[in-house]
C-alpha cells in the first residue's frame, strides 16, 4: 500500500474514534450568546439534553466568553461519562426570576466530569444582607456519584458556592471559591447524607464555613485545603432535628487556616433530640494555624444567635476524634476549647503535638478549656493540656 494510503487510511479511523468516541456539543451551536446579559438557559438545556442522551462519551461545553443563565437543572441520569467543561464566566442573575434557590443544579448523574478553568459568578454583592427574591446557592450537586469536580473557580456566590447531598463517592481538587469574609452565608462546600467525599487541593476564601459537614456525612477526606477568611473546616452543626443522622470518619490532613475565626470546629445544638446521635472518628493531622481565634472548638452548646432559651445538654454523642501536628498562632484567648455534653460527654478525644502561641507573643495569654471531656494528650501540648 502507498504510504499516502496509510495516511489516510489512519486519519480516517481517527475521525471515526472521535465520532464514535467522544463528542462535543458546543452550546454556542445551540444558539448560546457570550454577551453576558442574554439568558441562556434554553440553549444550554438543549445542547445538555442532547449530550447527556448521547450513546457515548459527551462534552457539554461552554466556551470562552461571558453567558448570563438563569437557575437550571442539569438532570441524568445520562447514557455514558458526562464532562461539562466550562471554559468561560457563568454569570448568576441578581434578580432570582424563579423560586428556586439553586443556581446550578446536578441531579441523578453517575459519571459526571466538571472542570475546563471557567468562573461561576454569583453576583453576590448585590444581594448580600437584602431580602426579597430568593439568593442562590452556585451549584448543587444532589444524587451524583463517581464524580469529579476540578480547575473550576467560584466567586461572589450569593449563598453556598458548594452544597452536596445524598452524593456518593465524588473528587473536588483544585478549585477556588472565594467570596469576602463578611458576605452571609457564603460556605465554601457544605455537605449532608453523602459518602466517599474527597476534597483535596482548594483553596476557599469566603464569608462562612470553608467545609461543613453535616448530617448523615461518611468517609470524607480532607487534605490541602487552605481556608481563609472564613469560619473553618466544621461537623455541625448537628442536633437540632430529629431526622439526623450520625456523621462519621471524616478526615483531615495538611491544611492552612489563616485569619478565620474557628479552625477545627464540631458544633453541636444544646437541643433536646429524641434519639442519640454519635460524631465519631475523626482526625486532624499536620495543620498550620495562623491568626485564628479558636482553632481547635468542639462546641456543644452552639447558639449562634445567643438566644436559645432553655438549653438542656447535647444529645450528640462525640467520640474517637485525634488532632496530630497541629501547630501555629491564636488570635483569641483559648486556644483548644472542649466544651462538651454534660449527658454525653466526649470520649476518647486524643492528641499529640498540640503546639499554639498567641498571635499577641510573650503579651498574650492562651489557655484551654475542658468540660465534661474524656481521653488523652501526649508529646509537646502548648498550653498545657486540661484533658
Ligand atoms: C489547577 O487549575 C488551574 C486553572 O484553574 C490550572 O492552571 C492548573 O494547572 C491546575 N493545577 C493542577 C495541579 O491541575
Ligand atoms: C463508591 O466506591 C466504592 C469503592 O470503590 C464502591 O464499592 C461503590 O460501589 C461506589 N458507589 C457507587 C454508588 O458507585
Ligand atoms: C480516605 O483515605 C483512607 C486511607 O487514608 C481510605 O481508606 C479511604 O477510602 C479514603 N476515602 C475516600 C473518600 O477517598
Ligand atoms: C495569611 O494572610 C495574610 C493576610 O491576608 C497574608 O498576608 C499572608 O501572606 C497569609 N499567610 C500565608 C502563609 O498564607
Ligand atoms: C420527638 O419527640 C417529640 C416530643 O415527644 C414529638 O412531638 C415528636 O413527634 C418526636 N419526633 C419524632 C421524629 O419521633
Ligand atoms: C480512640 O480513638 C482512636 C482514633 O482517634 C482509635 O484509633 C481508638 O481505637 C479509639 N479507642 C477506643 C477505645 O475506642
Ligand atoms: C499545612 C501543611 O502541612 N502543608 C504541607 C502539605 O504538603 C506539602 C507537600 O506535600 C507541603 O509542602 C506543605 O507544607
Amino acid at each position: 500500500m502507498a504510504r499516502w494510503m496509510l495516511v489516510m487510511l489512519l486519519l480516517v479511523c481517527i475521525v471515526e474514534a472521535r465520532h464514535h468516541g467522544i463528542q462535543i456539543f458546543n452550546v454556542n451551536d445551540y444558539g448560546a450568546i457570550a454577551d453576558g446579559s442574554t439568558d441562556n438557559f434554553g440553549a444550554f438545556l438543549k445542547a445538555w439534553s442532547d449530550a447527556c442522551n448521547w450513546n457515548g462519551k459527551a462534552i457539554f461545553k461552554i466556551p470562552r466568553g461571558t453567558y448570563m443563565l438563569k437557575p437550571i437543572l442539569f438532570s441524568g441520569p445520562c447514557k455514558d461519562w458526562t464532562i461539562f467543561q466550562l471554559k468561560g464566566v457563568l454569570k448568576a442573575p441578581i434578580n432570582n426570576p424563579t423560586s428556586e434557590s439553586t443556581w446550578i443544579n446536578f441531579r441523578y448523574i453517575n459519571n459526571l466530569i466538571l472542570n475546563g478553568d471557567g468562573i461561576l459568578d454569583g453576583q453576590g454583592a448585590s444581594v448580600w444582607g437584602h431580602n426579597g427574591h430568593p439568593v442562590l446557592i452556585t451549584m448543587g450537586f444532589a444524587f451524583i456519584s463517581n464524580s469529579h469536580v476540578h480547575q473550576l473557580s467560584s466567586i461572589n456566590s450569593q449563598n453556598v458556592h458548594i452544597a452536596v447531598f445524598s452524593c456518593e463517592n465524588m473528587t473536588f481538587t483544585n478549585i477556588t471559591l472565594t467570596a469576602p469574609g463578611d458576605s452571609p452565608n457564603t460556605d465554601g462546600i457544605k455537605m449532608a447524607m453523602s459518602q466517599g467525599i474527597n476534597i483535596n487541593d482548594v483553596h476557599i476564601g469566603t464569608g462562612d464555613d470553608c467545609i461543613a459537614i453535616l448530617s448523615g456525612t461518611k468517609n470524607v477526606n480532607i487534605s490541602k485545603v487552605y481556608c481563609g477568611p472564613g469560619h473553618g473546616i466544621s461537623v455541625g452543626s448537628l442536633g437540632k432535628h430529629d431526622d439526623e443522622v450520625d456523621v462519621q470518619d471524616i478526615h483531615v490532613k495538611n491544611c492552612t487556616f489563616n485569619g478565620t475565626s474557628n479552625g477545627l470546629r464540631i458544633k453541636t445544638w444544646a437541643s433536646p433530640l429524641n434519639h442519640t446521635l454519635k460524631a465519631s472518628n475523626f482526625v486532624y493531622e499536620d495543620i498550620i494555624i495562623i491568626d485564628v481565634e479558636h482553632p481547635i472548638n468542639i462546641d456543644q452548646e452552639y447558639c449562634p444567635s445567643g438566644n436559645c432559651g432553655n438549653e438542656v445538654s447535647s444529645k450528640v454523642e462525640i467520640s474517637n476524634v485525634h488532632y496530630k501536628n497541629i501547630e501555629g498562632s491564636c488570635k483569641g484567648d483559648v486556644a483548644v476549647n472542649f466544651k462538651c455534653s454534660e449527658s454525653n460527654p466526649c470520649q476518647n478525644i486524643t492528641g499529640v503535638n498540640v503546639n499554639l502561641w498567641s498571635s499577641l507573643g510573650s503579651i498574650g495569654t492562651l489557655t484551654n478549656y475542658c468540660s465534661h471531656v474524656n481521653g488523652a494528650f501526649y508529646g509537646k501540648q502548648l498550653p498545657p493540656s486540661c484533658i
